[in-house]
């Protein structure tokens, strides 16, 4: 609002390694992101502009068995083609990372373990499908089966597609393994769960109170999360992709992406300035500005600002985080 800052710390949502950029985050996420950044610094202000490939997450793992190739090996050519495409168009990045780097798992590792150390996580059990015959859990995408709603047979395990409804893998009727075709069965499996209920006031303090400037998409949908009650949320999964839980007897399991996507904000600020990271994060002096899609808006406003308060030491909330409707063309959105 009218406070005065002395610098600014400006985040664009990392987009998947496992396609090429398309118009509708350019124009959602990045043409924005750019302009507001060179006109900071047409201004004579302190500001950085930090992105970089979200290179985890099950969609990428589903592509690599597809094409008969690894994960690593489609993030290093999307995150090729993603990082080309920013240059060519001239969005002005101070650092362009992934998170498939050093630093990042470093950072994502640490990070978890502080809030575990702290106690911040409660530990949960489940019932979760396993395929038998390709020795593994699986994951929400990797199931299909008949939708209990709207009885389509091919929902997935995370949302069937033809109603809209999210759904939990084990709701579905008939399930299929698409990794071998096979009946899953249920097997117990031990997670970490996040309990946003525990910051729910306040985060109900800091954005229903503090943020009403905030765009009516983005303050509506906090209000309406909100409003509902927040619940725990598990920020591992059991995969073969991602950063290690750095827990003992945690082996093959790994951080859910969506825990060690926007940490990658604090990771791409940390190949940035080593030294002097810090400053853009944990003084209050500086503000943070998020650029997201719409589809964003929970992790962004809900999730990550619980774990930086779980976590302490300082971190800043981020001051706004400008979300994006899809592009129209004709009537029909054009983005997907
Ligand atoms: N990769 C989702 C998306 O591209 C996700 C954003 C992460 S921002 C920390 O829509
Ligand atoms: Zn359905």
């Amino acid at each position: 609002m009218d406070k005065k800052f002395k610098r600014t710390l400006v985040t664009t949502a990392l987009p998947y390694a496992n396609g090429p950029v398309h118009i509708g985050h350019l124009a959602g996420v990045y043409v924005p992101a750019d302009i507001y950044t060179r006109y900071l610094r047409l201004k004579g202000e302190d500001v950085i502009m930090v992105g970089g490939s979200d290179e985890h997450g099950v969609p990428i793992t589903i592509k690599a068995k597809k094409e008969g190739v690894t994960p690593q090996d489609i993030v290093d050519r999307y995150h090729t083609i993603i990082k080309d495409s920013m240059e060519e168009l001239g969005i002005s990045f101070d650092v362009y990372s992934r998170t498939t780097s050093k630093i990042h798992s470093e950072t994502a590792s640490e990070f978890f373990r502080h809030l575990y150390d702290k106690g911040e996580f409660v530990e949960k059990t489940s019932m979760q499908l396993y395929d038998e015959q390709a020795n593994q859990f699986l994951a929400d995408r990797y199931v299909t089966g008949e939708c209990p709603h709207c009885h389509f047979d091919h929902a997935y395990g995370d949302q069937c597609e033809k109603c809209g409804t999210s759904l939990n893998a084990t709701d579905l009727i008939n399930p299929k393994s698409e990794i071998t075709g096979s009946t899953p069965v249920l097997r117990e499996t031990k997670h970490w769960y996040l309990p946003l209920d525990k910051w729910e006031p306040a985060l109900s303090k800091w954005i229903l109170e503090g943020h009403k400037e905030w765009k009516t998409n983005v303050y509506g949908q906090c209000k309406s999360w909100i409003d509902l009650g927040l619940q725990p949320r598990a920020v591992s999964r059991d995969l073969d992709w991602g950063v290690p839980v750095p827990v003992e007897g945690a082996e093959g399991k790994v951080l859910y992406v969506w825990f060690d996507a926007p940490i990658g904000y604090i990771s791409n600020t940390k190949e940035l300035l080593p030294d002097s990271w810090e400053k853009y994060w944990k003084d209050p002096e500086s503000r943070v500005i998020n650029f997201i899609g719409k589809d964003n808006i929970v992790f962004h406003c809900i999730v990550f600002p619980a774990m930086l308060m779980a976590y302490g030491d300082n971190y800043q909330l981020p001051d706004n985080v400008p979300a994006n409707e899809f592009l129209n063309l004709d009537g029909d959105k054009i983005s997907t």
